[in-house]
């Protein structure tokens, strides 16, 4: 795997998951910024096991000429139980629907929070990308290749709008 993001923020550990993993407004105005429409989120729901999944559809706009303007996908996220109290951890598997060998390939998104203080978290993203079959060694350089740009940009930019969110809160606080 890689390591897109590894930062702490002057946020709280429980505000990170609120703004990522909650309908927040920070989440839908990161998704407008990555022109991610349609999207439909199911509530987090317990399984057996203890841990919540919730499953999100969106449409994701590409900028590859090659692939075509948009693709379907669908995202399914696990928020795991057995994690120390005030961390969090959730896995994100992300399936594109309309993109060419979208049926090879899923990307994985692990996302480590950890309360580093009261008012402090380290914010971890571990990524994939993961096969379900396996596709001639050029396709595969040539997926691998798309996807890790695709998944930098994508993680770079959400470190730069979490600083910009990290600004006006601590503004908001020593203002009050
Ligand atoms: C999530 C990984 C690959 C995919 C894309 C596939 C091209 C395939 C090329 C052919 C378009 C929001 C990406 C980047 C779309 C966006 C996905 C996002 C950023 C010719 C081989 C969507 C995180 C995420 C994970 C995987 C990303 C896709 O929250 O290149």
């Amino acid at each position: 795997g890689r390591v897109y993001l590894n930062k702490v923020f002057h946020i709280s550990a429980e505000k990170m998951f609120e703004l990522l993993f909650t309908d927040s407004s920070f989440i839908q105005r990161f998704m407008s910024i990555r022109k991610i429409t349609n999207a439909s989120l199911d509530p987090w729901q317990r399984e057996d096991s203890g841990n919540m999944k919730r499953t999100m559809n969106y449409t994701i706009a590409i900028s590859n000429p090659l692939i075509g303007k948009c693709s379907r996908a669908t995202e399914n996220q696990t928020l795991f139980k057995d994690v120390p109290e005030g961390h969090y951890m959730v896995d994100a598997e992300v399936f594109t629907h309309d993109v060419p060998y979208h049926d090879y390939f899923y990307t994985q998104n692990r996302y480590a929070i950890t309360r580093s203080s009261r008012r402090k978290c380290r914010l971890r993203v571990l990524t994939d990308v993961k096969y379900k079959k396996q596709p001639w060694g050029l396709v595969k350089s040539f997926i691998n290749k798309n996807s890790w740009s695709g998944i930098e940009d994508y993680f770079k930019q959400l470190e730069s709008e979490l600083l910009e969110e990290e600004a006006e809160m601590n503004q908001g606080a020593r203002d009050a």
